[in-house]
C-alpha cells in the first residue's frame, strides 16, 4: 500500500492561499472558523483525485455496488476523520502548529453532521467508513436535512431543543451535482390504458413533483486511495411549471409544489424508536428512495443493456423499514419505465433488495394508514396491493384456512400498510443486528415469516470503526497500542489481541492506566468548562451515554445513585470509592417521560454535587448535547460502561463496543451485543446482572409482575421511590416526578421495564464493580483485556459478513 506522501510545506502554502482567496485575509488575521474552512478545502483537494480515480476504477471493473439506503447517517465531523484516513493527521497537526494554530481547536470549529438520531444512523456511518477502508464499491443514499438532530441545551435542568443549523457556514466537503437531478412525483391518480399490442400501461396524472438534487460527500478509506460517496438529496421546486396549467388558473398548484419542495428536507425527525405516522415523513422516505433508485438504475443503464440483470451489479440494503418503498419504486421503474412484465420485474427486485431489522420495540414498527399512503403514492400503492395479493395467495396455499397467519403476515391489513412485512416478502435477506436479537426475531417477533422462509434469515452482529473511535478519539491509547503491537489493528482489529500478553505485565498495566487517567483529566476539563462542576479523575467514571428511552433504563441508574447517596448520608465514614456518574442523552422532543427523566438526573445532580457533607464522594454530571464529537472524548475516559437495558429490548447497542475498545468494563444485562461482548472478554472481566431475555418475555406474556411487592418489602427501595414525591429532589414542587413514581408502581402495566425487579441485582453488580476497582491490578488487567478482546466488534468484520452472505461485492484496488 502506498503511504500518502504528505508535503508539509506545500500544505502550509495551500492553507495560507486558501485563506487569502476565500477571505481576503492573511493567515494571522484569519479567525478559527476561516482557518478550519481553509484546511478543509486543502484536505478536500487531496481527496478529489482519489475520488475520481476510485470511480474510474469502479467503471473499469464494472463492479457490483451496494446502495445503503438510510434515512439517517450520523457522520459527525469529517475533517479529523478524513485526515486520519488519508494518514496525514499528524502532518497537518505539525503544519498548523507551525502556523500558530492548534489542530484540536480548528477541528472544534466544524459542526457535527448530525443527520441521524442514534444507533441506526451511527451504524450507517461506521459501515461507510468500513466499506471504503475495505475497498468495496458503495453509495450511502440519504437526505440532506437542512436541520439535523437538534442541539440540546439544559435550562434549569430541562432539555431545550435548539435547531441545528449545520450548514450555516457552508459544508466544505460537499459537492452539489445538479447534472444528476431527477424528478420525484407525489399524489394525483393513476390512469391506465391498453395499447394496440394489448399491453397495459399506467400513467400518473395530476401529480405534484419536486426536483431532487444530489449533494455528494466523500467517504475516504483508510490509506487505500478508495473514496466512496455519501449521496444526500435536497429538494428544489420544479422551476418551469406548465404555463398551460398556469393559465387555467392553476396558480395554487404551483405554490403547493413550491411548498412541498421547501418542506421535504427541512428537518430530521428526532424520534428514535417511535413511529408517529406523519405524512411528511412518508414524503421524505419516498423522496430519497425514488431519487436514489432512479439514479442507480440510470447509472446501470449507462453501461449495460439488459435491465433484467440489474441484480448482478446492484444491491439495495434497507436500513430498517424506513426505505422499504424501495421495493415498490424499483418495481414501478422496471415495469412502467423499462417495460418489464410483473414476473420479470419481481424476479429482479427480489434479487436486489435486502432488509435489516434494528428493533423489536412494537411502537417502532412502521404501519402507514392505507388512505394516506394511497393518496400520496397512488402508483406505488397499486404495486403494493398486487404484491400483497400474490403473497396472501401463497400464504393461503401453504396454510389453508389459517386466518391468523394472514392477519400476522399480510402487507395490507386492518387499513394499514405494514412496512416490515413488505420488506421481508420482497427482500432476499432479513437480518438482525446481534445474535440474541436475531434469535428473538426468528423465535418470536417474525416467527411466522421465519417458518415460511427460513433461508432469508441471518444475523449480522453490529460493529464500530476503530479508526474514529480509537485512532481519532483516543490518540494516546492508539499510539500506545501501535507501540506495543504495530499498526495492523487499524485495518485488522482482531490483531489487537496481541495486547493480551501485556495484561500480565506490570509496567504495561501502569502505562495503560496512566493513559486512562489522562483521558479522564481531559474529560474532567470538558466537564468543568461545560457544567462548571469539578470532578475527581481518581474517582470511578461510570458512564451511560445513549438516547434517552425507558427501555434503556437511565431511570434505574439514577435511582441507584439516589440509593447510594442515602447510604453515604446515613454513614458518612463508610469505606467508599469515590464515584462520578456521567450521563449524556437526548430525548425525543415529544417524549415527556424521557424528558422528565433528564430533569430528574439534573435535579439529583444539583442536590448531590452541592452537598459538602459527603466530601465529593459522589458526583453526578449530565453532559449537555451528547453527540458524535463529544462521544469520542467520553468513551476514552470511561471506567464503567452502563449497558443496562431491559433484556430483549436493545437490538444490539454499539456504544457498548466503543467503551470496550477504549478499555472500560461493561456493567450490563444479557441483552443485545452485550452477550457477545461477555463471551469475547470472559465473564470475569465484565459484570452482568438482571433478568434474562427469556425471563422478561415470559413475564410479558403473563401481563407483567407486581412491583408493589418489592416496594412493600424492601425498605431501601421504598425510601428511594418515596423521595421521588416527597420533595427531596424537587422542593418547590413535590409532584414534579409523580409520573415516574406512578410508572414504576401504578401504571396499567406497572414497571413495564422491570426496573424495580432488577434493582437489587443491579445494586449488587455495582458493589462488584467497586470491589473490582479497588483491586488496582485486577482492574487494570480486566480493562486491558477488554481492549485486547474487542477485535470482533469492528465494523470491518460486520461488512465482510454482509459482503460474503448478502451483497457479494468484489474489492477494488485504486492506484494513483
Ligand atoms: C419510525 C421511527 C423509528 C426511528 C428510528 C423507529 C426505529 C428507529 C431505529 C430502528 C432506532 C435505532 O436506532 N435502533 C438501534 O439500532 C442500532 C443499530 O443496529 C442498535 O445497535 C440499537 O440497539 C437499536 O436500538
Amino acid at each position: 500500500m502506498s503511504e500518502f506522501e504528505f508535503d508539509k510545506e506545500e500544505f502550509k502554502k495551500n492553507v495560507v492561499n486558501a485563506v487569502k482567496s476565500r477571505y481576503r485575509k492573511t493567515i494571522d488575521e484569519a479567525d478559527k472558523q476561516q482557518v478550519f474552512q481553509a484546511v478543509a478545502y486543502t484536505v478536500k483537494d487531496y481527496i478529489i483525485d482519489r475520488w475520481i480515480a476510485t470511480h474510474k476504477e469502479f467503471e473499469k471493473q464494472d463492479a457490483k455496488t451496494v446502495y445503503y439506503m438510510s434515512m439517517e447517517f450520523l457522520m459527525g465531523r469529517a475533517l479529523g476523520n478524513n485526515m486520519i484516513n488519508l494518514t496525514c493527521y499528524k502532518g497537518v497537526k505539525e503544519a498548523l502548529d507551525e502556523l500558530g494554530f492548534d489542530l484540536n481547536a480548528i477541528e472544534d470549529e466544524e459542526p457535527d453532521a448530525a443527520l441521524g438520531n442514534g444507533g441506526l444512523g451511527r451504524l450507517a456511518a461506521c459501515f461507510l467508513d468500513s466499506l471504503s477502508s475495505l475497498g468495496y464499491p458503495a453509495y450511502g443514499c440519504g437526505i440532506r436535512y437542512r436541520y439535523g438532530m437538534f442541539a440540546q441545551k439544559i435550562v434549569d435542568g430541562y432539555q431545550k431543543e435548539i435547531p441545528d443549523d449545520w450548514l450555516r457556514d457552508g459544508n466544505p466537503f460537499e459537492i452539489k451535482r445538479p447534472e444528476y437531478a431527477v424528478t420525484v412525483k407525489f399524489g394525483g391518480y393513476v390512469r391506465s390504458y391498453t395499447d394496440a399490442d394489448y399491453h397495459e400501461h399506467y400513467v400518473q396524472e395530476a401529480y405534484q413533483s419536486v426536483r431532487a438534487v444530489p449533494y455528494d460527500l466523500p467517504v475516504v478509506g483508510y490509506n487505500n486511495n478508495v473514496v466512496n460517496t455519501l449521496r444526500i438529496w435536497d429538494a428544489e421546486p420544479i422551476q418551469q411549471f406548465n404555463l398551460d396549467e398556469f393559465d387555467k388558473g392553476d396558480y395554487q398548484k404551483a405554490v403547493e409544489q413550491e411548498n412541498l419542495a421547501k418542506n421535504i428536507c427541512e428537518v430530521l425527525y428526532p424520534c428514535d424508536d417511535h413511529y408517529a405516522g406523519k405524512e411528511l415523513r412518508l414524503k421524505q422516505q419516498y423522496f430519497f428512495v425514488s431519487a436514489s433508485v432512479q439514479s442507480a438504475v440510470a447509472k446501470y443503464k449507462k453501461n449495460h443493456d439488459d435491465i433484467r440483470k440489474l441484480h448482478e451489479k446492484v444491491c439495495f440494503q434497507l436500513n430498517d423499514t424506513h426505505p422499504t418503498v424501495t421495493v415498490a419504486e424499483l418495481m414501478r421503474i422496471l415495469m412502467d419505465e423499462k417495460g418489464l412484465s410483473w414476473d420479470e420485474a419481481w424476479g429482479v427486485t427480489t434479487k436486489c433488495c435486502a432488509y435489516t431489522n434494528h428493533t423489536i420495540m412494537a411502537e417502532a414498527l412502521e404501519k402507514w394508514p392505507i388512505d394516506l399512503f394511497q393518496k400520496l403514492l397512488p402508483r406505488i400503492y397499486q404495486i403494493i396491493e398486487e404484491i400483497n395479493r400474490r403473497f396472501v395467495n401463497e400464504v393461503k396455499r401453504m396454510y389453508p384456512d389459517n386466518q391468523e397467519k394472514i392477519a400476522k403476515m399480510a402487507i395490507l391489513y386492518d387499513g394499514q400498510v405494514k412496512m416490515a412485512n413488505l420488506a421481508i416478502v420482497a427482500g432476499y435477506s432479513v437480518n438482525g443486528v446481534a445474535a440474541l436479537h436475531t434469535e428473538i426475531l426468528e423465535k418470536q417477533e417474525l416467527k411466522d415469516f421465519y417458518e415460511m422462509m427460513p433461508e432469508k434469515f441471518n444475523n449480522k452482529t453490529n460493529g464500530i470503526t476503530q479508526r474514529r473511535f480509537l485512532l481519532h478519539g483516543n490518540p494516546l491509547l492508539a499510539d500506545w497500542v501501535t507501540d506495543k503491537i504495530g499498526d495492523g489493528w487499524i485495518t485488522d482489529l482482531p490483531k489487537i489481541s496481541g495486547l493480551v500478553k501485556y495484561a500480565d505485565d506490570e509496567k504495561s498495566r501502569k502505562e495503560f492506566m496512566q493513559i486512562k487517567r489522562e483521558n479522564k483529566v481531559r474529560l474532567a476539563k470538558y466537564i468543568k468548562e461545560h457544567n462548571d462542576v469539578e470532578v475527581n479523575p481518581d474517582s470511578i467514571f461510570d458512564v451511560q451515554v445513549k438516547r434517552l428511552h425507558e427501555y434503556k433504563r437511565q431511570l434505574l441508574n439514577i435511582l441507584h445513585v439516589m440509593y447510594l447517596y442515602n447510604k453515604i448520608k446515613a454513614n458518612p465514614d463508610m469505606d467508599f470509592t469515590p464515584r462520578t456518574f456521567i450521563f449524556g442523552a437526548k430525548a425525543a422532543a415529544g417524549y415527556r417521560r424521557a424528558k422528565l427523566t433528564i430533569k430528574l438526573i439534573n435535579s439529583v445532580s444539583d442536590v448531590i454535587n452541592n452537598d459538602k457533607s459527603i466530601n465529593g464522594k459522589l458526583k453526578v454530571v449530565f453532559i449537555e448535547n451528547y453527540r458524535v464529537s463529544n462521544a469520542e472524548i467520553i468513551f476514552a475516559a470511561a471506567d464503567v460502561s452502563e449497558q443496562i437495558s431491559t433484556a430483549s429490548k436493545e437490538a444490539s447497542g454499539t456504544g457498548n463496543m466503543k467503551f470496550m475498545l477504549n478499555g472500560a468494563m461493561t456493567l450490563g444485562t444479557m441483552d443485545g451485543a452485550n452477550v457477545e461482548i461477555v463471551k469475547e472478554v470472559g465473564e470475569e472481566n465484565a459484570v452482568i446482572f438482571g433478568l434474562s431475555a427469556d425471563e422478561v418475555i415470559e413475564y410479558e406474556l403473563n401481563g407483567g409482575y407486581n412491583p408493589l411487592d418489592i416496594y412493600n418489602s424492601d425498605e431501601e427501595i421504598r425510601r428511594v421511590l418515596n423521595q421521588l414525591v416527597d420533595g427531596t429532589y424537587s422542593p418547590a414542587d413535590h409532584e414534579l416526578f409523580r409520573d415516574l413514581y406512578n410508572a414504576l408502581l401504578y401504571d396499567g402495566v406497572a414497571d413495564r421495564y422491570f426496573i424495580l425487579k432488577d434493582f437489587r441485582s443491579y445494586a449488587e453488580a455495582q458493589e462488584k464493580i467497586e470491589a473490582k476497582y479497588r483491586d488496582k491490578d485486577g482492574w487494570a488487567k480486566s480493562v486491558m483485556l477488554n481492549t485486547a478482546r474487542s477485535g470482533k466488534f469492528s465494523s470491518d468484520r460486520t461488512i465482510e459478513e454482509y459482503v460474503r452472505d448478502i451483497w457479494h461485492l468484489e474489492k477494488v484496488k485504486v492506484e494513483l
